[in-house]
């Protein structure tokens, strides 16, 4: 198995996040890749390999150009500004303010394009986020060209970004950017399967609309749990896209029987697609001891759900996404990938 990494990701180390009320060191850290890059190097999980360049235009199958632009100068901006912390918003819309024209400051388009104040933009963020969505294609481009599995070791993450959104310290949506590089290689269906503790909301949005693409997730009732406003049962798709997206939302506290339970519902409908290719949006912040999450996984548990997602038998890209657990991030992952490699070589 190729493992896809760049350490490029190292590029976005945030300051501090708003979190309880405090600022505080930001959970999605430098520390996490590297965590997971030396569990995978030391139980002999894969070759790594470092990204091929982005292609002209690859973001933009994906992303809306006038969000690419702000996030490629908004550090440039902030700092011009005078600032000399990260470039974190301040407010955002509520109901009854306007969604169709964007502000032309530097403060008002932070507010415009993003949705948390835990993602902040740092100077090195747009050559980390663009590297992360390197690591994503090149994967894609493995998985396309005959392996049958690849993992693509993204920092940062990238599920809670959407077409013209960023926030829950993503970015640019690498696991949506593999789905569509999937389908311009060929691939006619593509599933997304979304095991980040957090619902993947810039996923669901990205394609929603579409037949094409069927999103499954598992999350955290957004009743209780970030991102709050997207995530429910209820969000089956629109238009074509009615009936492909599948939310499969959990309570707190939920461990592997039940968590188990549902995935099985999931993969059930991933099969039922018969998808060409599947992606996982593979997030180990189900843990039970992730510091920002409220399941009860245990490292046992990875082993079998990677076994059971590799039962799909589908050429399947393993995208990187959340998981804060640092001390146990490396060893989850390689857990998850050994239970998925017992049955896909
Ligand atoms: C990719 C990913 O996993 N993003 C997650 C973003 C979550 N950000 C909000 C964190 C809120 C933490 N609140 C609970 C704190 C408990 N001490
Ligand atoms: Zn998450």
């Amino acid at each position: 198995m190729d493992i896809v990494f760049s350490e490029k990701h190292g590029l976005q180390d945030g300051r501090a996040e708003l979190v309880n009320g405090e600022l505080k060191p930001c959970f999605e850290a430098p520390v996490r890749a590297e965590m997971v890059r030396a569990a995978l190097a030391s139980h002999d999980l894969g070759r790594f390999r470092d990204p091929d360049p982005l292609p002209e235009g690859a973001l933009a199958r994906i992303h809306d150009p006038a969000f690419l632009a702000f996030l490629e100068g908004a550090w440039d901006r902030w700092s011009a500004a005078g600032r000399t912390w990260d470039a974190l918003p301040l407010n955002w819309r509520a109901k009854g303010m306007r969604f169709d024209r964007a502000p032309d400051s530097i403060d008002g388009q932070l507010s415009h394009y993003s949705f948390d104040a835990g993602t902040p933009i740092t100077a090195g963020t747009w050559a980390a986020v663009t590297s992360s969505a390197a690591v994503a294609l090149t994967g894609a481009g493995l998985v396309a060209g005959g392996a049958p599995v690849a993992f693509s070791l993204c920092r940062p993450p990238g599920h809670h970004a959407g077409t013209a959104f960023y926030g829950g310290y993503c970015f640019l949506n690498n696991a949506a950017l593999a789905v569509q590089a999937l389908r311009d290689a060929g691939a006619e269906r593509v599933a997304l399967l979304d095991v980040d503790y957090h619902h993947g909301n810039g996923s669901q949005e990205i394609f929603y609309g579409r037949d094409d693409v069927l999103f499954v997730s598992l999350h955290g009732d957004p009743m209780f749990e970030f991102p709050f406003f997207l995530g429910h049962a209820d969000e089956t798709g629109e238009g074509a896209g009615e009936g492909f997206n599948l939310n499969l939302p959990l309570p707190a506290g939920t461990g592997w029987p039940d968590y188990r339970t549902a995935l099985e519902h999931g993969l059930a409908r991933i099969r039922d697609f018969a998808p060409d290719a599947v992606v996982v949006s593979l997030g180990l912040d189900t843990f039970k001891a992730d510091p920002i999450s409220q399941f009860k996984l245990e490292s046992e548990s990875y082993p079998e759900m990677g076994g059971l997602v590799a039962g799909l038998g589908r050429p399947t890209l393993l995208v990187m996404e959340g998981g804060y657990a640092v001390d146990d991030l490396g060893l989850n992952t390689a857990r998850f990938v050994e239970g998925f490699r017992q049955v896909v070589g």
